[in-house]
């Protein structure tokens, strides 16, 4: 499958909403189908984070997903969560059966409750 993601910006190292994203990559076989570019939130200089904030995410953390192709070709998605939704509804594949939607609709909002809670708690 083509894939329309490019870029990924995001640092190499461990940060825990960028694994989640490379994790995902990997659960979908598409490890290939997207690029990391390095950007690392703690270590950019002032001129480098303020690029970072006026072009690509105005919170000025990662990851952030540029979409390369495609109807959403040229949109930067933000949120590591919304992410990992929008790659599997793109490769059609970790979706819910049909009949699971009920209980994946409140699993989805169980994980944003958490990411939101441990998001603003924590900072990841
Ligand atoms: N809720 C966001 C959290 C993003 C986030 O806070 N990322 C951390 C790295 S795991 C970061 O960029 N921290 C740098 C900073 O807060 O300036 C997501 O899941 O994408």
């Amino acid at each position: 499958m083509h894939c329309a993601v490019k870029h990924c910006i995001a640092d190499k190292t461990f940060q825990i909403a960028v694994l989640r994203i490379r994790v995902r990559f990997s659960e979908l076989g598409a490890e290939e189908d997207y690029e990391l570019v390095p950007y690392n939130p703690y270590l950019a200089s002032d001129d480098e984070r303020q690029w970072y904030v006026d072009s690509v995410h105005p919170h000025g953390t990662v990851p952030a997903m540029v979409v390369d192709e495609g109807p959403n070709g040229g949109r930067v998605m933000l949120e590591s969560a919304a992410i990992c939704m929008y790659l599997a509804e793109l490769y059609g594949h970790l979706l819910p059966h049909p009949d699971m939607m009920p209980e994946y609709l409140e699993s989805v909002q169980l994980y944003l409750i958490c990411i939101l809670y441990v998001g603003l708690t924590v900072g990841v």
